[in-house]
């Protein structure tokens, strides 16, 4: 067995991570997109500028995993790059440790508390804003931090739960909390980062300070910093009634930014194959390893609170306004990758290069790009839309990510709606049926149908949901068994699930009978 990746391990090849003098960034959601993305900027905007300040410390939600991967690595992991034709190994050093909130809250709020620290990144996948249908907060999944966070309001500050970081090497039994709540483990992203904020806003306050924060989302949501900043303004108003969180509010408005962010890369999981050929080449042992594409782009709103990683020194665009880039992206890239990932395991695919090298299923991704999403978008710095459609085929092409289909079509219920939903309504709107979306959604009720008819667990938070409505499909029927439901009956149960679409878009009837029109013929495509 060989050691462990870590700085004292380094082959003499490599070239050597950057030692971050500080936490400056605290990452809520560390998984591997985070790793091969935002971290990477951080790295590299590290070594162009000498700027050691916004070391990362990473909040890993659901479960130990990635702490347990970096840190006996000291959190040092590799980043595998794997273009169509050549592949690049580089080390990375940004991230200074990796917090899990059951057992690390307290160090968390510390963290994000602490007046080294200028920027709460995010990427908690869309299910981890803890919407409701309508798009506002879900208070029951967030309740129990909002216990918390009005427990830990009315501690008197020598009680603070911050002012007791225990660093990494806590023993569980001091993060219990109190009765009443306080110090509880963070149960959710967003309930763990208003409690944050309010540790902060608490601590500032007690310095006679203001210790503005910077809080930017990144993950794949229309308006995603103004979408964040509704869930926490709705989350302190839901624990704090009014008189009580009055000056942690106003500390929001004036101190605290939500910029909204493009981010692109394709991370596939890393798979066993891949940690086992980097550990010859590297001769240690690396479990942080994440795997990613050549192409990564960032673009964000420049509109931070205060001091910032030099991220521009890496690559990424900081502009006035995001949205252009944002639905371009969301609409054509992450819309056609969602019908591949749908319409591609119906055909018995398992990756996205595969499905996208079947010549039926690329005429649907073309026709949903430019016939659907490209019309409905207006181009980001006059860029050229239609070449940037072409290069994201080429991507998805790219044989080397063996990026599955199944990956991408998980939590359908929660990507349609920003992926497809705007493109429908646009194109309704216009006059058009769009036929390329009516496709996408046919693939995914076919999928879910025959998921749910095989018995099989649907990798999605509303599962139970999906599983109903086949069941009324099947009542209707009046028959006995999910098989025998007809595909039309369950895609129209489908398509009316709550929030899924658009207002006004799942009732229209002209694309209704396109979606159904679609899945009669995908039993003769695939
Ligand atoms: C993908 C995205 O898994 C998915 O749903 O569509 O993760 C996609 O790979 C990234 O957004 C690319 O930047």
């Amino acid at each position: 067995m060989n050691d462990r990746l870590h700085r004292s391990t380094l082959p003499a090849h490599v070239v050597e991570p950057v030692t971050p003098a500080q936490v400056g960034v605290v990452h809520l959601g560390i998984g591997a997109f985070h790793r091969a993305h935002q971290a990477v900027f951080t790295e590299l905007a590290a070594r162009a500028t000498g700027d050691l300040r916004w070391g990362i410390l990473g909040v890993t939600q659901r479960s130990a995993s990635v702490r347990d991967q970096l840190r006996p690595q000291g959190g040092v992991y590799a980043v595998l790059t794997t273009g169509t034709d050549a592949t690049a190994l580089d080390l990375v050093g940004s991230v200074v440790d990796v917090a899990w909130p059951a057992e690390d809250t307290p160090r968390v709020l510390a963290a994000i508390a602490a007046p080294t620290t200028h920027v709460v990144t995010l990427t908690v996948t869309e299910k981890g804003y803890a919407r409701a249908a309508g798009g506002g907060l879900d208070v029951e999944k967030v309740s129990s931090d909002l216990a918390a966070l009005a427990a830990e309001h009315v501690l008197p500050a020598a009680e603070h739960v911050v002012a007791r970081d225990p660093g990494p090497h806590s023993r569980t039994d001091h993060m219990v909390g109190g009765e009443d709540g306080h110090g509880r483990a963070g149960a959710s992203a967003i309930g763990l980062l208003v409690r944050g904020l309010a540790a902060r806003h608490r601590e500032a306050s007690a310095a006679g300070e203001r210790r503005p924060l910077t809080v930017l989302t990144c993950d794949n949501m229309v308006d995603n910093g103004r979408v964040l900043e509704r869930l926490v303004r709705e989350a302190v108003d839901a624990a704090l009634p009014a008189g009580e969180g009055d000056a942690l509010r106003a500390w929001l408005d004036a101190d605290v930014t939500f910029p909204s962010s493009m981010v692109d890369r394709i991370v596939p999981a890393t798979t066993a194959a891949q940690r086992d050929a980097v550990e010859l080449e590297l001769g240690v042992r690396d479990e942080g390893l994440v795997v990613g594409e050549p192409f990564r782009q960032w673009v964000i709103e420049d509109r931070f609170a205060g001091p910032r990683p030099p991220w521009e020194a890496a690559g990424a665009t900081l502009t006035s306004d995001v949205a252009p880039w944002e639905q371009a992206k969301l609409r054509m890239l992450n819309g056609t990758h969602s019908l591949l990932a749908y319409a591609g395991r119906l055909a018995g695919h398992a990756t996205l290069a595969d499905a996208v090298a079947d010549p039926a299923l690329r005429a649907r991704a073309e026709a949903f790009m430019f016939d659907d999403a490209l019309p409905t978008l207006s181009p980001p710095d006059g860029a050229d839309l239609h070449a940037y459609g072409e290069s994201l085929l080429e991507r998805f092409g790219n044989p080397a990510t063996g990026h599955t289909t199944v990956q991408v079509s998980m939590d359908g219920t929660q990507k349609i709606p920003i992926r497809w939903g705007g493109v429908v309504a646009d194109r309704l709107a216009a006059g058009e049926v769009p036929a390329g979306a009516a496709f996408a959604l046919a693939a995914w009720c076919e999928l879910v149908r025959r998921e749910v008819s095989a018995g099989r667990e649907v990798d999605d938070p509303r599962a139970a949901e999906l599983r109903a409505a086949v069941a009324r499909a099947v009542e209707g029927a009046g028959r006995g068994d999910g098989a025998a439901a007809s595909p039309e009956a369950v895609a129209r149960a489908l398509v009316a699930l709550p929030g899924l679409l658009p207002a006004g878009t799942a009732s229209d009837a002209r694309f209704l009978d396109a979606v159904v029109a679609e899945v009669a013929g995908l039993r003769t495509l695939v």
